[in-house]
């Protein structure tokens, strides 16, 4: 289903009033509103078609109803989201769970919608039906050369997938570890990983980026082979100038500062793509902003520094995507809220004062560093991002429309009330 134009616009009339009231106070108080508010505007955060239906855990999963059958449908509910809030207008796919049968099609379905294709994702932790040998044991890690040789036929199959559909970037996540002491050889296992992704990177196309996400634990609970951003700096510095490392938020032991490892990265010029989740302990993949607000802005705070200091552009220079899972709320309320806790963190990193922040760290005044920070995080946002929204004809508050609107009731009548997406 569609969005009419008119709903939005209807929506947009009838807060229009408390809106301009909001907004008037912010753009009388902040000097640099207005650039805040063209950042906003062009900033996309792509959504991953495993995460549009019900999630679950490996206790179970409930399901609930209307969820995308396919690929079409999964474009259908990313268009969706995007007249609603205007800035996810882009997709990234896993290889298999959505495989795109006919690419052209698929590229102008996308088109319609304003969608593009963000990075590709590639699967060797699970095994799939009909297939050579098993991942159990790792896959480019793997001891057996015929398991490492089909890891890497498939990540280039998968590339292939992205030229397709104009992708420019391939995310490799991989489960590789042990699970208990002694089971594996560290080096040796490192070398047989960089050798894979080495075939894998030279058969990137010239304008392609390859990220090489780290993960601390899970599957695997003694080690794992990228198990952390030094080791994920590691390969990406072997591998070369495509290569980056990508930060998912939930990817961490507990209590890391993943902010000093953001601000590292971009020093390094190797931060290519991020993940964002919330968590409480480890990967579980919760809502944008609902645990670690504070974190998140900080974060935030050094990704604009660090972008700035490189003169990267925002929008263009970095992979954000959403890496979420959905378990007891309506997917695409819950991708709601992510986007929403992104943009306003975004935007209150954009309103920390750079100079006298780091006046104040020059004459060690901890006391004020500490205020400027927190002035930001507690100024209140959100009308800045809803009038972004309002600029690019999407809606004021994209949550309160889709209720409005009945839209979920909507897909469950025309995809039925049992439905399950392809994901995790
Ligand atoms: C992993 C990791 C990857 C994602 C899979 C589904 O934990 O976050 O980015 O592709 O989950
Ligand atoms: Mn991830
Ligand atoms: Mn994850």
């Amino acid at each position: 289903m569609r969005l009419e134009k008119n709903n939005i616009e209807k929506h947009n009339q009838t807060f229009g009033k408390t809106h301009r009231r909001q907004l008037e106070f912010l753009m009388a108080t902040i000097p640099d509103a207005e650039k805040i508010l063209h950042k906003l505007m062009a900033f996309q955060v792509a959504i991953p078609s495993w995460a549009l239906g019900t999630g679950g855990t490996r206790f179970g999963r409930f399901s609930g109803g209307g969820e995308p059958r396919n690929l079409e449908e999964k474009i259908e509910d990313i268009g969706l989201l995007h007249s609603l809030n205007g800035s996810s207008g882009a997709i990234s796919l896993h290889i298999p769970w959505d495989i795109p049968e006919n690419p052209v099609r698929i590229k102008n379905l996308a088109e319609q919608y304003g969608i593009r294709f963000d990075a590709m994702n590639s699967n060797t932790f699970q095994d799939q039906p009909g297939q050579q040998y098993s991942y159990k044991f790792g896959s480019l890690q793997h001891v057996k050369k015929e398991v490492r040789q089909q890891a890497i036929e498939h990540n280039i199959e998968v590339i292939h997938h992205g030229i397709a559909l104009g992708s420019k970037s391939l995310t490799i996540w991989l489960a590789d570890g042990s699970c208990f002491p002694g089971q594996l050889n560290f080096r040796e296992a490192f070398h047989h990983t960089l050798q894979g992704l080495q075939e894998i990177y030279s058969a990137l196309p010239d304008d392609w980026k390859i990220l090489v996400e780290y993960k601390a634990f899970e599957p695997n609970f003694y080690s794992t082979t990228v198990g952390d951003w030094g080791q994920s700096l590691l390969y990406s510095s072997k591998l070369g100038q495509k290569a980056f490392t990508l930060v998912d938020l939930g990817h961490h032991l507990p209590n890391a500062n993943i902010e000093q490892i953001v601000a590292l990265l971009l020093m390094e010029g190797k931060l290519g793509g991020f993940h964002f989740n919330d968590s409480k302990y480890g990967d579980d993949d919760l809502t944008v902003g609902s645990i670690k607000p504070y974190q998140l802005f900080l974060i935030f705070n050094e990704l604009v520094e660090g972008m700035d200091a490189r003169r990267m552009d925002h929008a263009k220079d970095m992979g954000w995507m959403i890496d979420a899972s959905h378990n007891v709320k309506d997917p695409l309320e819950d991708l709601l809220q992510s986007v929403e806790a992104i943009l306003v963190s975004y935007a209150q990193a954009l309103l920390v004062d750079r100079v006298k922040l780091r006046a104040a760290q020059q004459t060690n005044d901890v006391v004020l560093a500490q205020e400027i920070l927190q002035n930001s995080f507690r100024t209140d946002l959100r009308p800045l991002v809803a009038e972004s929204r309002l600029r690019v004809g999407a809606a004021l508050d994209p949550l309160g429309l889709y209720r409005s609107c009945k839209i979920r009731e909507q897909l469950i009548k025309t995809r039925g009330s049992k439905t399950q997406s392809s994901g995790l």
